[in-house]
């Protein structure tokens, strides 16, 4: 007897091409989305609407955007596997937002912890744009339908507002979203700073600050070498007083895949020099091959306008899908 095939959960993610990724993004978002892409039906899309909500350069942010097109492949996101595409592609992201702008308060939205930070860090351009970026992260999420969202503990906040937003306008008008779930990895889902390691990796700070996945091998290891630790000697995983060796440690956890209690052991007696040269081999390493397939994607323009094209007509077909179901539902006539 033929077997009805099992509808695959569906995934969506994105992420922002402000900078080059940090190895915070590699390891808290970017890598996990390759080991989802045969068990679920995987949208991933280069937020590049996000980004405006920050002042931006025309012609880098044009260059970031495909750069991370290409990284996106190179970390082996199979294009017949899930869907690549730029959010300004597929107009219905906009659209969504406007609607669910007027089911979101302005109390939600000002309690967003990276609202405040980012209205800290640019005080001259607090924009509502940088005010309702959940409401067009959540636009993103809702308008596909995901069943889960594989994104770095920072956006937990995020999801929940999405969450919200969608019970309210399924309470009022039926059964118009499906209520997505959060979906993070075990280890290393905050990457710290390596110069303030009490905040987190951001590929928007000071060059010091990261490792970028681009990094050459020298780089990676002038910035370990420089990381702040601390006035001690002993390597040991303790996050409240030693923020630093123990962001070290969950890097190299991350990327040898060891437990951490393994690695101290392993480690023994030895010191922060020594931590800092495993960490940065072990980072060369990982990034190496990806440079590589980098750079051969970004040699070839044609191949990856055919990605970004076809991902925005797949996007898009689905995206149309519930903004008209949304719209019905509220009440506009139909076209
Ligand atoms: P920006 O610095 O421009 O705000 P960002 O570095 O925070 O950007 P995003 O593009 O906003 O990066 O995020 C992409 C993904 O990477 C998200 O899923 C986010 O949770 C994850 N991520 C970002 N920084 C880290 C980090 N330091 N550790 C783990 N995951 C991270
Ligand atoms: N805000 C996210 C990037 C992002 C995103 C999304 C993540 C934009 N839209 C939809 C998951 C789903 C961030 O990581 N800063």
């Amino acid at each position: 007897m033929e077997q009805t095939p099992v509808k695959k959960q569906r995934i969506l993610s994105g992420i922002q091409p402000t900078g080059t990724p940090t190895l915070g993004n590699y390891i808290g978002a970017m890598r996990n989305w390759k080991l989802l892409e045969d068990e679920y039906d995987c949208l991933y899309m280069i937020a590049d609407l996000h980004t405006i909500t920050v002042r931006q350069e025309p012609a880098k942010l044009r260059a970031q955007s495909m750069q991370l097109l290409a990284l996106l492949l190179a970390i082996g996101l199979d294009p017949e596997k899930n869907v690549l595409f730029f959010q300004s592609h597929v107009p219905q992201h906009a659209q969504m937002s406007w609607v669910l702008n007027c089911f979101t308060y302005m109390g939600e939205m000002s309690r967003m912890t990276q609202f405040k930070d980012k209205s800290a860090k640019h005080a001259d351009n607090i924009n509502c744009g940088l005010f309702t970026y959940p409401v067009l992260m959540a636009s993103d999420i809702l308008l596909y339908q995901a069943n889960l969202v594989p994104v770095g503990q920072d956006q937990t906040q995020h999801l929940e507002i999405c969450r919200d937003i969608a019970a309210r306008v399924n309470g009022l008008y039926g059964n118009v979203f499906t209520i997505p779930e959060g979906y993070y990895s075990k280890v290393g889902t905050r990457v710290r700073s390596l110069q303030d390691p009490k905040r987190k990796m951001s590929k928007s700070d000071p060059e010091d600050c990261f490792i970028s996945i681009l990094d050459t091998p020298d780089a990676i290891r002038r910035k370990y070498r420089r990381a702040v630790t601390d006035s001690e000697a002993e390597i040991r995983y303790d996050p409240e007083n030693k923020p630093g060796v123990s962001n070290l440690l969950s890097i190299l956890s991350a990327l040898t895949a060891e437990p951490i209690d393994a690695l101290t052991a392993s480690m023994a007696g030895k010191g922060y020099g020594d931590l800092k040269s495993t960490v940065a081999e072990a980072t060369v390493e990982t990034l190496a091959p990806i440079q590589a397939r980098f750079a051969q994607y970004m040699n070839d323009k044609a191949y990856l306008e055919s990605v970004y094209r076809r991902g925005a007509e797949q996007a898009g077909r689905l995206a149309e899908r519930t903004l008209q179901k949304c719209m019905k539902k509220i009440g506009f006539v139909a076209r």
